[in-house]
């Protein structure tokens, strides 16, 4: 098995040789691993290739790539590309090139991936894990951290933003580098691939890390953008992951009004306040008593208007969330169990739809509109939670998944 260890540079010729050696020092610890180290440099102006170079003349396990444009995200992409095309590895691990990272937890973090996980981390916020740099740099990673948490809905993750990583070749393979902004000038690169990976159904562990704040050289970060890309990148996520249920809701508004007009119709030739039919539908049947009873409820004109009403918005609901609002679930089985499931899940709605309409027509002594709405909304959300686990459910072990995504 191969392990290479992917450093993306740009200007570390006062650390990139520490690094590497430190690196090489840490590989003894993995006897059972060919480890490699890949220097990804953005074609730095000073002395960091010539470095490299050198200590590759004599060391066959340390590679430079010269990825020639500028970015940290092009640097780790298309090294991690190179060290699986070209260096056939089988784990690919990254970390920065400014001694921030101690080579000595790899073969901790290297022993997770072993043991079946596709992604470790290195966690300066769980426990145990420290971030030695000042306040203001603290303050962007506990923020970030505490922001992609809340838009992303990851609350068992507690780092986005550190660089220290370890993952499988099939992880890198499988990630969606088309939804990856890492040609970005920032270092959103972090965050978007930890995303990805989700999206991947990757199995993630964290491991605690100790970041040391550079000794030598200088931060190319740029924290004000960085920042800025966080914010909008966790909008993206958050706008994708509410798709499912902003589709739902759009069938739901279609299907009150389809309801709503035909249950005016029906009962009183009404589409709402305005009188469009000389007679109700159901005019044949009488407004109230005396009509047929039984048990307590009247079988009179507005029961069973809003029957039919709510049983035709059943069927339309039934068609759009199958067709389109739950497409991308679990839909194995035939469409017509799935339609019996959901006629029959959907009673819970219909009777709160007709408990509320009861109640602000002969109770209240107000509209029967006032009482269909409240009882489509409170009908919608328990009919939401049931579509979810019991219709359509997720793809088994799809996790955060992008088919599972809701
Ligand atoms: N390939 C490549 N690496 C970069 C680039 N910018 C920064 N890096 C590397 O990314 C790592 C982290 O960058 P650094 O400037 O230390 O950011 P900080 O640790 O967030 O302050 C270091 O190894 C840098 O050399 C770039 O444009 N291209
Ligand atoms: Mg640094």
């Amino acid at each position: 098995m191969r392990l290479v260890v992917n450093i993306p540079t740009y200007n570390e010729e006062d650390n990139i040789a520490d690094v590497i050696k430190n690196v090489l020092k840490s590989a003894k610890s993995m006897p059972k691993l060919d480890v490699h180290v890949l220097i990804s440099d953005s074609h730095s102006p000073d002395k960091t290739a010539e470095i490299v170079k050198e200590i590759s003349k004599t060391n066959q396990k340390v590679h430079y790539l010269d990825v020639k444009e500028r970015g940290l995200g092009i640097g780790i992409v298309k090294g991690h590309r190179y060290a699986v095309d070209k260096l056939k590895a089988d784990i690919l691990a990254q970390m920065d090139g400014d001694m921030s990272h101690d080579p000595s937890t790899l073969p901790e973090m290297v022993q997770f991936i072993e043991a079946g996980y596709d992604l470790v981390v290195g966690s300066r916020l769980m426990k145990e894990g420290k971030n030695l740099l000042g306040w203001h740099r603290r303050l962007f990673t506990r923020g970030s951290a505490f922001y992609c948490k809340l838009a992303w809905g990851t609350f068992s993750i507690s780092e986005y933003t550190n660089s220290y990583r370890v993952f499988t070749k099939k992880l890198f393979e499988n990630v969606n580098f088309a939804k990856v902004p890492w040609r970005s000038k920032t270092y959103i690169i972090q965050p978007a691939f930890l995303y990805a990976a989700l999206l991947a159904g990757a199995k993630v562990k964290e491991v605690p890390i100790t970041f040391r704040d550079r000794k030598k050289g200088y931060s190319k970060a740029k924290i004000v953008s960085y920042t800025f890309d966080v914010l909008k990148f966790g909008i993206k996520v958050r706008i994708e992951r509410s798709k499912t249920f902003i589709k739902f809701l759009s069938v739901g508004t279609l299907t009150y009004f389809v309801n709503a007009i035909l249950l005016g119709l029906l009962y009183r030739g009404n589409i709402y306040s305005m009188k469009v039919l000389p007679n109700a539908i159901l005019s044949f049947i009488p407004v109230s008593h005396p009509s047929t009873k039984i048990l307590f409820i009247y079988l009179d004109r507005l029961f069973v208007s809003s029957l039919i009403s709510i049983e035709a918005s059943i069927i339309i609901n039934f068609f759009f969330h199958d067709s389109w609002t739950f497409r991308h679930r679990n839909r194995e089985g035939s469409k017509l169990k799935r339609f019996l499931k959901f006629n029959l899940s959907s009673v819970g709605s219909p009777i709160i739809q007709l408990a509320s309409i009861l109640t602000f027509v002969q109770v209240l002594h107000t509209s029967e509109q006032v009482g269909l709405a409240v009882g489509v909304i409170i009908g919608l959300f328990v009919n939401y939670t049931v579509n979810l686990i019991w219709i359509w459910k997720e793809h088994p072990n799809q996790g955060l998944s992008e088919k599972g995504a809701n």
